[in-house]
C-alpha cells in the first residue's frame, strides 16, 4: 500500500530558538537555498497546500512547524512533523539577516533533541556549493542523518534526468542511489518510505 497523508496542518512558526515549542513528534527538517523548493516539497509530499510558496524568495524567516499524520499501512499510523526552514543564501537579506538565519538554522540542528534527519534540497541542475555542503558536513558532526533530494526534475527532459541526478550526487561525494528526487509527477512514496525508515531508527 502506498502511504498516504490523513491530515497535514500548521502547528507553529518560530522566529528564534527559544520561540521552538514543545511538541512530541519527531522532527524532519527541510532546508536548502531560497527558492529551491521547500515549500512546494512540504505541499506535495502532504498532497495539500499547506505552506506558503512565494514568487518572493527569502520570505520565509522562521522555521515553520507541520504536524503530519497517515497511514503507512493497512494497521500502522504514523505521526511527525515536518519543519520548513527559511532559505539560505539568499542575496537580498543584509549579511545581518542571513547571519541570523543561518545561527537559528544550526542552534536548532545541534540542539533539537527529537530532529531525526535532514532533507537537503537541492536544483537538479546545479550542483552543490558552498551552503550546501556545510549542511551536509554539519549533520554529519552532529549525528543527523542527511537526505538529499534533487528539486524541480519536471523542469529538464527525462532524456537528461540520470545525468543530473549522477551529478548532484557525485557533488556530495554520495551514489546516484544515495538521492532521490522531486518534481512535478514525480511519485512521493518513495521519499515517504525513506522518511518513515529514519523516523524508526
Ligand atoms: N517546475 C517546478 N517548479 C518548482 C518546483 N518546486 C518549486 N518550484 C518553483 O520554484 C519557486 C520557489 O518555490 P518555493 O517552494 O516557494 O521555494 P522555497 O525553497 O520554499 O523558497 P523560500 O521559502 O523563498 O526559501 C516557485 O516559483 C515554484 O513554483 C518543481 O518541482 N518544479
Ligand atoms: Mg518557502
Amino acid at each position: 500500500m502506498a502511504i498516504e497523508v490523513k491530515n497535514a496542518e500548521f502547528i507553529f512558526g518560530a522566529p528564534s530558538l527559544t520561540a521552538i515549542r514543545r511538541q512530541p513528534l519527531p522532527e524532519i527538517a527541510i532546508i536548502g537555498r531560497s527558492n529551491v523548493g521547500k515549500s512546494t516539497f512540504l505541499n506535495r509530499m502532504c498532497k495539500r497546500k499547506i505552506a506558503r510558496v512565494s514568487g518572493n524568495p527569502g520570505s520565509t524567516r522562521e522555521l515553520n512547524f507541520y504536524l503530519v499524520e497517515g497511514q503507512r499501512s493497512e494497521t500502522e499510523t504514523f505521526g511527525i512533523a515536518l519543519v520548513d526552514m527559511p532559505g539560505f543564501g539568499f542575496a537580498k537579506l543584509s549579511k545581518v539577516e542571513r547571519d541570523q538565519i543561518s545561527r537559528l538554522a544550526v542552534s536548532y540542528l545541534r540542539q533539537r533533541q527529537q530532529i531525526r534527519a535532514v532533507i537537503l534540497l537541492n536544483d537538479c541542475r546545479r550542483t552543490p556549493g558552498e551552503d550546501e555542503l556545510a549542511v551536509q558536513a554539519l549533520c554529519a558532526q552532529e549525528g543527523i542523518h542527511c537526505l538529499i533530494v534533487a528539486t524541480k526534475l519536471d523542469s529538464e527532459k527525462r532524456s537528461q534526468h540520470e545525468r543530473l541526478l549522477k551529478a548532484v550526487a557525485q557533488g556530495y561525494n554520495l551514489e546516484r542511489g544515495d538521492i532521490l528526487a522531486t518534481g512535478e509527477g514525480v511519485p512521493t512514496d518513495p521519499i515517504w518510505q525513506r522518511i518513515l525508515t529514519l523516523v524508526e531508527r
